[in-house]
């Protein structure tokens, strides 16, 4: 690879990451076990995460909380706190933001980095991984495991291998040979189906996958198989903040039957208003712009979009500005479908020198959250949307976008776009979900 096309990529993953928060803020917790994920080890839902010290036990993300209970009696069990999680996973991002203006947030607690021009500043790129650890443990009290290599793909695989506290460089010209001696299944993309499907060919290193001919693989699994064999020898040019693809935050509703009832038009704009400022706050940022869509009976679409004087992730200011452009519109229209968003972002740190909202108004809205990650988005509603029967929310949350390379084999339904509830969101893994419960568990219901 010549020095022009040569990348530093970083992949930064924090370790353990809701109970390492839990044991920094109780000290009298660090050194023990702690599992973090619904109710206790009697509870019907999930584990989230459990700390290093509880896996020796067995206890893992996604483990049913009465085995994680049986395995390990002696275990601290603590409830989810999302909206704390979302808060210091803020902070970490900022702190990566320092070292290059190319982070790409993977999950809460994941970044890819792109310091290729950052090195004449800071350092080369294990330099980098080095201050980037350090910083995170001054800054916010935890341990970061930072993988360096020249693509996304191998760094993430980096990241992953000497956890927890762990930096693992992979020098240019290293990739294929770094991979090889790897199990199928750490290779980013490959699910349990597909190894499972590898394994009928041999397959269980990624040094086997590597070895297979791209005409095998193509017949196999379609037009992503040669690209598995690719990725196998660690070719990956994806870059950084390509998938950046929150450029706006939006909801659309149709109506069961068209409508002008004005009441519902405004409570079917108030709650989707309501959704874009929540998956705002979530992924940390406010946006200046507020756009409306508007399908009458004849198919007939029209937008409207207003620029905010403040940039904003609350309700009021959405709402307002929605129904603002859209009310002379809907006047004795019937319509079909509504939806409203929110576009022209910045970082919420960047721009919080001082705070226009009022430090009360947030405090009531970062506890509604809370609520909202612990047992999900209709569990606040405000009088005005009572009966409604509006869909949840269906957009995707920035901060934890699918990974749209997912490759699995072609008939695993699991890398479907669409989740099984129609929702749209990906809880393929776990890892948008907050409150330790099944998928498609409803936590009310326990
Ligand atoms: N998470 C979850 N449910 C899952 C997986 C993860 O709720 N099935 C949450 C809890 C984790 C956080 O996301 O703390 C980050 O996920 P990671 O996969 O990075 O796991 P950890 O950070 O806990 O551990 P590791 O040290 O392996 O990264
Ligand atoms: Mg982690």
């Amino acid at each position: 690879m010549s020095a022009a096309t040569t990348r530093t990529i970083l992949h930064g993953d924090l370790d353990a990451f809701f109970a390492a928060v839990e044991q920094r803020d109780r000290p009298e917790l660090r050194g023990k076990p702690v599992i973090v994920g619904g109710g206790g080890p009697r509870d019907r839902g999930v584990v989230s995460t459990a700390s290093y010290e509880a896996r020796v036990f067995g206890v893992h993300s996604a483990m049913p909380l009465r085995t994680a209970g049986a395995l390990c009696p002696q275990g601290v069990f603590l409830p989810v706190d999302g909206a704390k999680y979302q808060a210091v996973s803020r902070e970490v991002m900022v702190v990566l933001r320092r070292f290059t203006p190319l982070v790409e947030p993977v999950s809460i607690d994941e970044a890819f980095l792109d310091v290729s021009a950052s090195q004449r500043m800071f350092g080369d790129g294990a330099e980098i991984g080095r201050l980037i650890k350090d910083d995170v443990r001054s800054s916010v009290d935890l341990t970061i495991s930072v993988g360096v290599a020249t693509s996304k793909l191998v760094a993430k695989v980096a990241s992953d291998l000497r956890k927890p506290d762990g930096l693992v460089v992979v020098p240019p010209g290293d990739e294929a040979a770094f991979l090889a001696p790897l199990p199928i299944t750490r290779l980013w993309g490959v699910g349990a189906k597909s190894a499972e499907a590898l394994r009928m060919y041999g397959v269980r290193t990624i040094g086997d996958l590597a070895a297979l001919p791209d005409d095998l693989l193509a017949r196999r699994f379609g037009k992503n198989g040669p690209m598995l064999g690719e990725r196998a020898r660690g070719v990956d040019a994806d870059p950084v903040g390509d998938r950046d693809a929150a450029k706006s935050i939006g909801h659309e509703h149709t109506f069961d039957v068209d409508t002008s009832d004005r009441d519902q038009i405004e409570r079917t704009l108030l709650a989707m208003s309501e959704g874009v400022a929540g998956r705002l706050r979530d992924s940390g940022v406010r946006a200046s712009t507020i756009t409306v869509k508007i399908r009458d009976t004849t198919f007939r679409t029209i937008t409207r979009q207003r620029t905010l004087p403040d940039s904003t992730d609350l309700t009021e200011p959405i709402f307002r500005t929605a129904l603002a452009l859209a009310r002379p519109e809907v006047r004795g229209v019937r319509i079909r479908l509504l939806g409203v968003t929110a576009s022209g972002f910045g970082q919420r740190e960047q721009l919080g020198l001082f705070d226009p909202d009022d430090p009360r108004r947030r405090r009531v809205v970062e506890a509604e959250d809370a609520v909202r990650h612990r047992y999900g988005e209709r569990a606040i509603t405000r009088a005005r949307l009572v009966g409604s029967r509006l869909p949840a929310p269906f957009e995707r949350d920035p901060m934890t976008p699918v990974d749209p390379r997912s490759m699995d084999a072609p008939d695993d339904p699991s890398a479907s776009d669409t989740a099984p509830d129609g929702t749209g969101r990906d809880d393929v893994d776990g890892r948008d979900r907050l409150d330790g419960t099944e998928p498609g568990e409803d936590p009310l219901d326990a």
